[in-house]
């Protein structure tokens, strides 16, 4: 599966200085990837493509959604980063 990520606008502050560390992260039948790490922006552009391999479908009426998460990186350690926001995408 080929996922063509191109920008995000509008995104919110998650940071205290007011801006985001925004990335992309996609997953499919727990198969996941994501994009670099935009610092710093709220209007990130990506213009990257997500390849998520090995995914076998057995069934095409049951196939379950494409989960796309929008995600703020932060660099303390042992801190999760933040969840944005997140797109839930029927493929039936
Ligand atoms: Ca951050």
């Amino acid at each position: 599966m080929i996922i063509n990520v191109f920008n995000c606008r509008d995104l919110l502050p998650s940071d205290s200085s007011g801006v985001s560390d925004p990335y992309i992260k996609a997953s499919y039948f727990g198969i996941e990837d994501k994009t670099d790490t935009v610092m710093e922006c709220l209007n990130p552009i990506y213009n990257q493509r997500i390849v998520l391999e090995n995914i076998e479908i057995f069934d095409e009426k049951s196939m379950p959604p494409l989960i796309i998460k929008v995600y703020d990186y932060d660099e303390e350690p042992f801190i999760a980063d933040d969840l944005m926001g997140t797109a839930i995408i029927s493929l039936k």
